[in-house]
């Protein structure tokens, strides 16, 4: 209240900073779009993805285990809905017809991080755990490759 010249003073600093973080934002937004690259996380029991969504061609895959024991993780292209394949006991067959494995990352140990590069047709996908119990305890999620 003494001082009451220094406010306008202060709030034009304010302004101006803000002004220039907002610059830097615009300048490395284009980073952030969808470029085929996706980061992910398996945990239990999910499977989580960055982006839900990318374009045809070569997608590439990096996904680190956070849980606390091993998963895997499987491209798979199918119609069937997210969360949906026909289980075969614990895990779903593999060789099941309504769907194609397009490729996945072995089971890996917790608390590392893998990289998967596959090349992906428009369609529906699933990316999933197979491991047994992990697939129905959660371990799916929907992604979308748009032509
Ligand atoms: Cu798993």
């Amino acid at each position: 209240m003494k001082h009451p010249r220094i406010m306008p003073i202060l709030l034009a600093s304010v302004l101006v900073f803000s002004y220039g973080c907002g610059e830097d934002n615009d300048d490395t937004a284009g980073g952030s779009d969808s470029d085929g690259a996706i980061t992910g996380v398996v945990n239990e029991w999910e499977v989580t993805v960055d982006q839900q969504k990318a374009t045809a061609g070569e997608v590439v895959f990096t996904v680190t285990n956070e849980g606390t024991i091993g998963h895997e993780f499987l491209v798979v292209k199918t119609d069937v809905a997210d969360g949906k394949i026909e289980l075969d006991g614990d895990h779903f067959s593999e060789e099941n017809a309504s769907l194609l494995v397009i490729d996945e990352i072995g089971e890996y140990a917790k608390k590392t991080t893998e990289s998967l590069t596959v090349t992906l047709e428009p369609g529906n996908y699933q990316l999933v755990c197979n491991l047994p119990g992990h697939y129905e305890n959660g371990m799916h999620t929907s992604f979308t490759v748009t032509s």
